[in-house]
């Protein structure tokens, strides 16, 4: 009941349980577009390789003809023809195929074929798709996450589609600044925290070998209602749009059914068993979801195939005390390892900083004080990434908007960049460190030599 001495009558609040702005109206562009009567509807490739030669599986699903002749050919960024076939399902075979590759770790990053996909149907009608096809494989170890067979690690960023005017709206020159503010870090990944991204953004993602962590918009999983048989309905039918909306992605590498659900909760562990085995019977990516619960506790984490975990040591756990991170976040990772032997993504850390606020000793809310947190993880995984730590995500890559709240100091501050995308301190350092893993691991391409000015 509202309290008439307190809210006027009628009065209420919509509460969110999560932590971005809840911004109204139509975030994307909404296009509109007509088929012929016969059409493709669909398309599935599923791609590997066998020594030198790419191998692309496709299947294509036709609406409005029973009997259609199908022809697919496969052609080169230089406008060669390197593989045909005809059938709604088939394999072209590539010799010497060029392999889609992360950025940083091969000196053409991003290789995209072309599909182009040409149907014509009894009745004559004819429709046509020409579909970027990035060959590559992803596989999972105990302590490693492998593309194309090689070790990756992610030394990337956590997003949100936001900025300052725009809110969440679809805004080219922000998706371009942004992309080279990610080129300029050095990060190599990024994971679409808490929800799906507009479709332009795996597309660019893609053409530069940015490796991304698809995640559906299962944030706020905090209740025991959330577990109940409706809402996992709901929720197998979320992955299935995703997985057929984003599955040709080569830039995707894994999916992601949920960000720090209550997985200590008990319901919780036959709700993601059913949530991941549905979601690995439609594509064969690695599946995960973000926890921060614990260890010993948590339901979920026997499903996936690589844990994720959130983690703000000195920040909402200890504030003030940097001296505690290096401990703790050395028992994290150990406690995971030992019960699991899965790879391990840090799919979280950071600090807030208002930008401009200094101090020295550092002091929380300061520049200073967020660099340290991040020194001090750093620390860290540089010992356990040389055994089953696969990668480290900041949180966040900018500040953005949030609702109003007493740890909000007009949104959240834990960007690199501020909501108008200027750097912050920690934005230099990690990029002397992204550059610096890169210079390690991968096979850095001659244009981009470390440090990289
Ligand atoms: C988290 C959430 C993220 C928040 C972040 C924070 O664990 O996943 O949505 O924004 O912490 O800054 O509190």
């Amino acid at each position: 009941m509202t309290d008439h001495s307190k809210y006027p009558p009628g009065y209420f609040v919509q509460n969110i349980n999560f932590d971005f702005f809840n911004y109204a109206g139509i975030h994307r562009s909404v296009l509109l577009y007509t088929t012929p009567e016969a059409y493709i509807d669909d398309i599935t490739v599923q791609t590997t390789f066998l020594d030198s030669t790419g191998i692309v599986n496709y299947s294509v699903a036709v609406v409005g003809s029973d009997r259609p002749t199908v022809k697919v050919a496969l052609v080169g960024k230089d406008g060669r023809c390197v593989a045909t076939a005809n059938g709604t399902t088939g394999i072209l075979k590539v010799a010497e195929v060029n392999l889609w590759w992360p950025y940083l770790m091969h000196d053409n990053p991003g290789y995209l074929y072309s599909m182009e996909v040409q149907l014509t149907a009894e009745s004559g009608d004819k429709d046509s798709y020409a579909l970027p096809v990035g060959v590559r494989t992803v596989n999972v170890t105990e302590s490693k996450f492998l593309i194309n067979s090689k070790p990756f690690y992610f030394h990337g960023v956590n997003k949100h589609e936001d900025s300052d005017i725009r809110g969440k709206g679809f805004d080219w020159p922000l998706i371009v600044k942004d992309f080279n503010l990610l080129k300029w870090m050095g990060a190599n990944s990024f994971r679409t925290s808490h929800y799906p991204y507009a479709e332009e953004i795996l597309d660019v993602a893609d053409r530069l070998g940015i490796v991304v962590i698809d995640e559906c918009p299962g944030v706020g999983i905090k209740d025991i209602r959330s577990f109940d048989p409706i809402s996992l309905d709901h929720h197998l039918v979320v992955m299935e749009e995703l997985v057929r909306r984003d599955k040709n992605h080569p830039s995707v590498v894994m999916w992601s059914v949920a960000n720090e659900p209550a997985a200590e909760m008990p319901p919780a562990g036959p709700y993601f068993k059913q949530l991941i085995s549905h979601t690995k019977s439609l594509d064969s990516r690695p599946v995960t979801f973000i926890t921060d619960s614990n260890y010993s506790r948590d339901q979920g984490a026997p499903y996936v195939d690589v844990i994720c975990v959130n983690s703000y040591f000195s920040w909402y756990h200890d504030p003030g005390h940097l001296e505690v991170i290096s401990i703790q976040l050395h028992s994290q990772f150990d406690d995971w390892y030992r019960k699991y032997q899965k790879p391990i993504i840090q799919s979280e850390y950071g600090a807030d900083a208002v930008p401009g606020l200094h101090s020295d000793p550092p002091t929380m809310f300061t520049e200073e004080y967020q660099k340290t947190v991040l020194q001090n993880y750093h620390k860290v995984f540089d010992q356990k990434r040389k055994e089953f730590v696969v990668g480290e995500l900041i949180w966040n890559f900018a500040d953005f908007m949030t609702a109003q709240g007493i740890t909000r100091v007009v949104g959240n501050k834990k960007g690199m960049f501020t909501r108008q995308r200027q750097p912050k301190t920690g934005a230099f350092l990690l990029r002397e460190r992204y550059w610096r893993i890169a210079n390690e691991t991968g096979v850095l391409p001659t244009w981009a030599k470390y440090p990289c000015q």
